[in-house]
Order: structure tokens, then C-alpha cells, then sequence
């Protein structure tokens, strides 16, 4: 595959159409925002739009369809000239200008289509699809706002609307002749001939705004598709010309509204009508565009598995089987099982989490009202499947009430994809075998060959090239270039582990971050923090089981320890966070606060002196992350073992020298595997011993009754000392922990914790050791690159002979 060349003069004619387009005189009158406006625009301009294959590609010909409802992109202006190979001679040209390349680039506010790993691992995922020449189209939404933004005034978090203007984001394209129309709404009626007729209600247009997602210096260019929700009427003159002004824009407003915003929440369902607008207009416009290409390259409707696989990212774009099933039935007049056999070949369904409370569940009357033909559609696919279950489990109620698509007024959209799907997978090892034995064990009973395990990744290029430079050099140095695309080659770093200079390169590239972070939180926040201290990080959502609270109950362990003997000897630590809590949940909500109202003590009582320092950094996002992750020490993966189904956050931070606190959770079982015991800090109940504990009655009033320093420290919280005197600032918390069980074994994990945390010290009090198992990381995670995932993904999914 040829590279992209890069075409000094057109990029150049590119940037002067920009700034005479703005009615300026020369390119120095534009402003920084301006510039990178420009740069963007022009670049955007120049790239090739090529798919992977012109022809059919033998090894891999299915064409990948991914599916999801959000894509967590980041910033694509940097990412983008890396991938090109453009980005040192643009710098020089913008040098020739006195423009700084890494400041134009500050620029740029994050898309932030996405809430966190799931989104996140979607655009991973785009961007290693284009570089290992994966043929495929990312299906999304174009959110006019994306995740909110997050400040927080006397600790608390308040939330504003993330507009991100994508109306002049420069690297959209946008292609009328795509344009879709969907239906929602209405009745059924039969005509003369019984057949069964859809009217729909009311009409949208889905119009397509294309972004590039640039393989890596390979010359492929993928697009990400994002739908956005317009009427085809937006203007209604006669209402208008009748003195009805707003009326007369109505229309164009409520249909707007469908992509106007991206729910916030993670793990965790709102069953709201808007919602599920939202899922079916992604999945119609998806389909549709799908099913055009497919027509317009000449193939019969009956060979659409042969060529197309649609990779569902998690159960959010379900409605697009039964969308699929309706056009084949009722558009293309295929009979039932001609309908079913096309679409159980052409589904894959990626699950992301096994917790209850985040598994889609839709009420069966919304669903019939919104879309009567699609209920009709499940009702049947539920008939058919019963006639199975019943013949291997029959009359057993007990099965019936698990398996079933529809069950208590409710259709459950995990287990549509179960029953429709031809493949299932889970995101980590761990997590796989959970999904087969805890999640669908009679479905795996059923469909053996249906479960797979493809364990997450992290783009590199991203993840290393781009967040961290220094790092990526000294790499280059060591082992040449080729790890960008092979990760696995950093194995070949392990030797370097041993040799002082080496490593003494790698510590002050890790200083020289930490410096940099320093920088960013002194602007950001106000607070000092020393670039010596430990850099103990932990960033992800906001969340009970990934367990931020065991992680200040910690710190505030620590700050008792030295207010009661000021002289002792620990290793200095900033502790870093970074977490959005979903607007509606009051309990994550106040674990921020908590954590907030903490720091500000500890970091204001000049007893301390830098010992200790807690910061939390307001509105974390991708370019947050990208500032944090190459500057921590340690990484905090601390969720309750069985319910982080993976983590890719873990991933990153190894990648970049953070060895890990963790438990035997998600992913991290994997790399405490790949990096070996010695080069992880594990702690704390495993699988079996939580569900052991739960089961056995386990109670946190009989652990503190023992533990009195654990419940010294839960009094102090409670005592209004870090609340202004407000005594119930912490209720929320501090009951989930006490009366409310602790259902995710904070206390039962916190001896543990501490006693790991003491490793970490004693390692870190030896910083060639503590380097050596840094580059040992680094060396030996390669697997976790997220190319390997697609890999894997083309192997047991996508092109697995059926
Ligand atoms: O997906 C995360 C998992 O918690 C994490 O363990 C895993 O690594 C990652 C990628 O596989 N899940 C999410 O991020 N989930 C969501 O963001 C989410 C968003 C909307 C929902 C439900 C979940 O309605």
C-alpha cells in the first residue's frame, strides 16, 4: 500500500484558501483558534479518502460494519498528521510562520462523543481497523452536545453542556446523497392481500457527517459515519405566512432534538423514551446504508453474510436486527426463514458488562408504541426460539424466565443478541469465562460455538507515539521504529531493563512528564505538586465498583498516620484523579465530593509539607488522559474482582511505565500475566472469594467491630471534620459502606490494599528497581494492542469460515 505523500504545494494553496476565505489579508492575521482551524481544514482536505481494499480482499472479505452508539475519538489533528506521516513537515512549514505545531494543537476541543471505555475502545478500534487494512465503516451518532463538562465549586461536581461546534468542526465531510429517511411511530394496518403495512407517524431525515480515521502511514482512510437528525421539512412557510412563527420552525427543532445529546451515563440503563429514539434512528440509518452499498455493488440480497458482518458494540444498536429482519421481510418480501437466515449470519454481539443493573432492558409498550413493526418482528423471533427451548428444557419455566427475548413486559436486548446473533463476545479472559458461566449459562449450553473471548486493546499510535514522544524515541532508539504497528516487538526492550544508561533515559523521560504535568495542574488547579513525589493515579468514570472510595479511604489512613506522628517516614505522594460521575448518581456524586473535601485539607494543612498531596483534576477527558497517563508512577485498578469486565485505562498506564495496584479484575488478570508477579502489586479477593463472601452473609459491621482503625477512619469522615461541621455532608457514602452492606467490599479489600500500598513504597524508596520494572512493563505489554484485537476479531468473528 503506497503512503500518503505529502504535497508541499497544495497544502500550502490549502492553508491561503483559508484565511482569504476569512477576509484577511495574510495568514498571521489569523488566531490561534484560526490556525488550527486552518491547518485542519487543509489537511482534511488533501487526504485521499481510500478504503482498505479496491478489490475483493481474499483473506479478509467480510466488510466490518461497527456499530455504536458513541465513539470517544479525542482530538484528531495530531492524531491525524501522526498517522499521515505529515506531522513533521507541517510543523516545519507552520515554523516558517513562528507557529508552533504542539501549541496550535492545544487548540482543538476534544469530541467527546463517549463516555468511557466503551466509546473509548470504539475508536481504538477505528484506528487500528485502518492500519492493519481492515475493510469497515464506524456507525454512530452526531451528537451536537457530547458528554457534559465538569467543574466543581466547593467540591462538588456541576455539570454544563459540552457544545463542541460541530457545525464547524473542520475534518467533517458531509455528503447529501446519503441522506437517509426514518420512520417512527404510527400502525399497523394489513392490506388486500393480509400482508402487514407499517405507517410510520412521523418521518426524520438521517444525514451522514463522515470523519476520517487515517490508518497508519499505509495510505488507507476509513470513515466514521455519524448520523445527524434533521426533518425533511425543517420550514413551514403557510404556518408562517399565518403569523405562526415559532410553530413554523417546529418541526426542524423536534427532530433535532433526537441527536441533540449523549446520555451520560456508564454501566447503568435509563429506560427513556428519547433513548431508544436514539438507538432505532443510529441502527435504520446504519442499516440502510449498509444494505445501499451492498445493492450498489451489484450482489444479491441473499449473499449479505458472505460480505457484510455487523459488530454490535454492546447491546445499544440491538434494534438494528429486528430493522434488519423487517426490511428483508417486508421491503424485500423474503420469506421468514430466508429473512432469519441472513441476519443470524450477519450479527456479532460484544458484551461489556455483566452488571444487572447495566443490562438493556426495554419496556415492551414503548417499544410497540414507537415501533409497532419491530415488536411484531420480536414477538415472533421469541416464538421461535421458545420452540427450541422447549424442546431441550421442556415446559421448565425456571429456563424460560432466563432465556427469554420478552419475559415480565420487558424485552431484553442482551438476549436478542444472544438468540439473533451468530457470535457473542466478552472483553477479557476473565470476563469471557463469566459470560458463559455466570451471564448466559444456558445459551453457552445451547450455542458453544457461538462464545468467544477477544480481549480489549489500545491503539499505540495514540496511546504512545502521540501522548508520549520522549518515550516513543527512545524506543526507536533502542529497536527501530516497527513497534507502532507491531507492539509485540517491544518485547525485544527487555534486555534494555538491565542497562543503567537505558535506564536512567527512561527515569528522566518519566521526570520530564511529571514536570510537565506539574505545570498543568498548578494552571489548572492552583496546587503545588513536587515532580519527585510518587504519581499515584487513578482515572476512569466515576463508579462504586471501580472503587475510587477504597482509594480514599487510603489517603485518609495515610493523613491520620501523619498528623499522629509528623516525623514518619513515607514516600512522598500525589494522588491523582480524574472521573466524571454520571449526573443522576447521587452516591458517585458524593464519593467526589468526599474526595475533594479531602484533598483541600491535606493539602492546605502545613503540617503535611508535601508529603502528601490529593488532587482531583476537573473535566477529565481524552486530552486530559493523554497529559496524566505518560506522567504516573501508578496505576490504581482496583474494582472489585468480577465486575470491571475489562479496563483499557490499566493497559495505557502500563504502556507508559505505571506499574499497577490492582486486583484480579478484568484485564488486569492478563497483564499481571504478561508483565509477571514481581512487576504488578496485586491484592485483595479474588472471584471466587467474593462470591464466597457474598454468599456466606458477609457483613461490614462485624469487619469494623474488629478493625478499629478502619472504623476510626469511617468516624472521622462522618465527624464533619472535612465538611465545614456538617456532619451528614458523607451520609450517602458512609452508609453504602455500613447499613447498606458494602456491596462491593471496600472494607472486606482494605486491609489488603494498604498492605500493598506498602510494597509500593518500598519499591518506589528503590528507584532503579522500581525503573526496571517500569521498562519491564512497557516491554511486555505489547499484547495489549488493540491491532492484536482486531486480529483477533478477524480470526474467531469477522472471517471465521462459517
Ligand atoms: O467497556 C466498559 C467496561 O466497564 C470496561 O471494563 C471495558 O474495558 C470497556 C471496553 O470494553 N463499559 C463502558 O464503558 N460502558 C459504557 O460506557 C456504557 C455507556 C452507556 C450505557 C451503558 C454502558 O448505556
Amino acid at each position: 500500500m503506497p503512503k500518503n505523500k505529502f504535497d508541499k504545494a497544495a497544502f500550502q494553496a490549502a492553508l491561503d484558501r483559508r484565511w482569504q476565505h476569512l477576509g484577511l489579508q495574510n495568514a498571521q492575521e489569523m488566531t490561534p483558534f484560526q490556525w488550527w482551524d486552518a491547518v485542519s481544514a487543509a489537511v482534511n482536505e488533501l487526504i485521499p479518502w481510500q478504503p482498505a481494499t479496491g478489490r475483493q480482499d481474499r483473506k479478509n472479505p467480510r466488510h466490518v460494519n461497527y456499530l455504536s452508539m458513541e465513539f470517544l475519538i479525542g482530538r484528531l489533528t495530531g492524531n491525524n498528521l501522526i498517522n499521515l506521516g505529515w506531522f513533521d513537515p507541517v510543523k516545519k512549514i507552520l515554523d516558517g510562520y513562528g507557529i508552533n505545531l504542539g501549541d496550535l494543537l492545544e487548540q482543538e476541543v476534544d469530541p467527546a462523543l463517549g463516555n468511557g471505555g466503551l466509546g473509548r475502545l470504539a475508536a481504538c478500534y477505528m484506528d487500528s481497523m485502518a492500519t492493519v487494512g481492515q475493510d469497515a465503516i464506524g456507525y454512530g451518532l452526531n451528537y451536537q452536545y457530547g458528554l457534559f463538562r465538569q467543574r466543581f465549586a466547593s467540591g462538588e461536581q456541576f455539570e454544563t453542556p459540552d457544545d463542541w461546534h460541530r457545525e464547524s468542526y473542520p475534518w467533517f465531510r458531509h455528503n447529501p446523497s446519503l441522506t437517509v429517511q426514518v420512520g417512527l411511530g404510527g400502525r399497523l394496518e394489513k392490506n388486500e392481500q393480509g400482508e402487514v403495512n407499517w405507517e410510520p407517524a412521523f418521518t426524520l431525515n438521517g444525514e451522514a457527517w463522515d470523519l476520517p480515521v487515517v490508518g497508519y502511514e499505509n495510505g488507507i482512510t476509513l470513515p466514521l459515519r455519524l448520523w445527524q437528525a434533521t426533518h425533511p421539512h425543517p420550514f413551514d412557510l403557510l404556518l408562517f405566512n399565518d403569523g405562526k412563527f415559532l410553530k413554523a420552525e417546529q418541526a426542524g427543532i423536534d427532530a433535532a432534538k433526537l441527536t441533540k445529546v449523549l446520555y451520560p451515563n456508564d454501566n447503568h440503563l435509563e429506560g427513556k423514551q428519547l433513548r431508544l429514539m436514539q438507538q432505532y434512528f443510529q441502527c435504520a440509518c446504519s442499516v440502510a446504508d449498509i444494505l445501499r452499498r451492498h445493492h450498489l455493488a451489484g450482489r444479491s440480497i441473499h449473499s449479505l453474510p458472505d460480505y457484510e458482518v455487523i459488530q454490535l458494540n454492546d447491546t445499544h444498536p440491538t434494534i438494528a436486527i429486528p430493522e434488519m429482519l423487517r426490511i428483508l421481510l417486508d421491503e424485500h418480501q423474503l420469506s421468514w426463514q430466508e429473512a432469519w437466515h441472513i441476519t443470524s449470519r450477519t450479527f456479532a454481539y460484544t458484551n461489556h458488562t455483566l452488571m444487572p443493573e447495566a443490562l438493556e432492558r426495554w419496556d415492551e409498550k414503548l417499544v410497540r408504541t414507537l415501533l409497532p413493526r419491530h415488536y411484531a418482528i420480536i414477538q415472533q423471533i421469541d416464538r421461535e426460539f421458545k420452540k427450541l427451548v422447549q424442546a431441550h428444557w421442556p415446559d421448565d419455566e425456571e429456563v424460560w424466565s432466563k432465556v427469554a427475548v420478552r419475559y415480565d413486559k420487558q424485552i431484553r436486548m442482551a438476549n436478542l443478541c444472544v438468540v439473533c446473533g451468530f457470535a457473542v463476545n466478552g472483553v477479557a479472559a476473565l470476563h469471557s469465562d463469566l459470560v458463559k458461566t455466570d451471564l448466559f449459562p444456558e445459551y453457552f449450553a445451547l450455542w458453544p460455538q457461538k462464545f468467544h473471548n477477544v480481549t480489549n486493546g489500545i491503539t499505540p499510535r495514540r496511546w504512545l507515539k502521540q501522548c508520549n514522544p520522549a518515550l516513543a524515541k527512545l524506543i526507536d532508539d533502542a529497536i527501530g521504529k516497527g513497534w507502532v504497528t507491531r507492539l509485540e516487538k517491544l518485547k525485544e526492550l527487555e534486555p534494555y531493563a538491565e542497562q543503567a544508561d537505558f535506564c536512567a533515559q527512561y527515569q528522566q523521560i518519566k521526570h520530564d512528564n511529571k514536570q510537565k504535568l506539574a505545570a498543568k495542574i498548578k494552571q489548572l488547579t492552583d496546587i503545588t505538586v513536587n515532580p519527585e513525589a510518587l504519581f499515584d493515579v487513578q482515572i476512569k468514570r466515576l463508579h462504586e465498583y471501580k472503587r475510587q472510595h477504597l482509594n480514599l479511604l487510603h489517603i485518609l489512613s495515610l493523613y491520620r498516620q501523619l498528623r499522629s506522628d509528623p516525623s514518619l517516614d513515607i514516600v512522598p505522594r500525589v494522588v491523582l484523579f480524574g472521573a466524571k460521575a454520571a449526573p443522576g448518581y447521587a452516591l458517585a456524586k458524593n464519593i467526589i465530593y468526599a474526595i475533594n473535601q479531602l484533598a483541600e485539607k491535606i493539602n492546605n494543612d502545613p503540617k503535611i509539607n508535601d508529603r502528601l498531596k490529593v488532587v482531583f483534576l476537573p473535566d477529565y477527558r481524552v486530552s486530559v488522559a493523554e497529559w496524566m497517563i505518560p506522567a504516573a508512577d501508578l496505576s490504581e485498578q482496583i474494582s472489585t474482582a468480577g465486575k470491571e469486565a475489562s479496563g483499557t485505562g490499566n493497559m495505557k498506564l502500563a504502556l507508559n511505565g505505571a506499574l499497577t495496584i490492582g486486583t484480579l479484575d478484568g484485564a488486569n488478570v492478563e497483564i499481571a500475566e504478561q508483565v509477571g508477579e514481581d512487576h504488578i502489586f496485586i491484592f485483595g479477593n479474588t472471584v471466587p472469594q467474593v462470591k464466597t463472601l457474598l454468599a456466606s452473609g458477609y457483613k461490614p459491621a462485624q469487619l469494623l467491630k474488629k478493625d478499629k482503625n478502619l472504623k476510626a477512619l469511617l468516624t472521622e469522615l462522618g465527624s464533619g471534620l472535612y465538611s465545614n461541621k456538617h456532619k451528614h455532608a458523607f451520609d450517602p457514602l458512609l452508609q453504602s459502606l455500613q447499613q447498606g452492606g458494602d456491596p462491593y467490599l471496600v472494607l472486606a479489600d482494605f486491609a489488603a490494599y494498604c498492605e500493598a500500598q506498602q510494597r509500593v513504597d518500598a519499591l518506589f524508596r528503590r528507584p532503579e528497581e522500581w525503573t526496571h520494572s517500569a521498562v519491564l512493563n512497557t516491554a511486555r505489554v505489547g499484547f495489549f494492542s488493540s491491532d492484536r484485537s482486531v486480529r483477533d476479531y478477524q480470526q474467531r468473528i469477522w472471517q471465521a469460515k462459517r
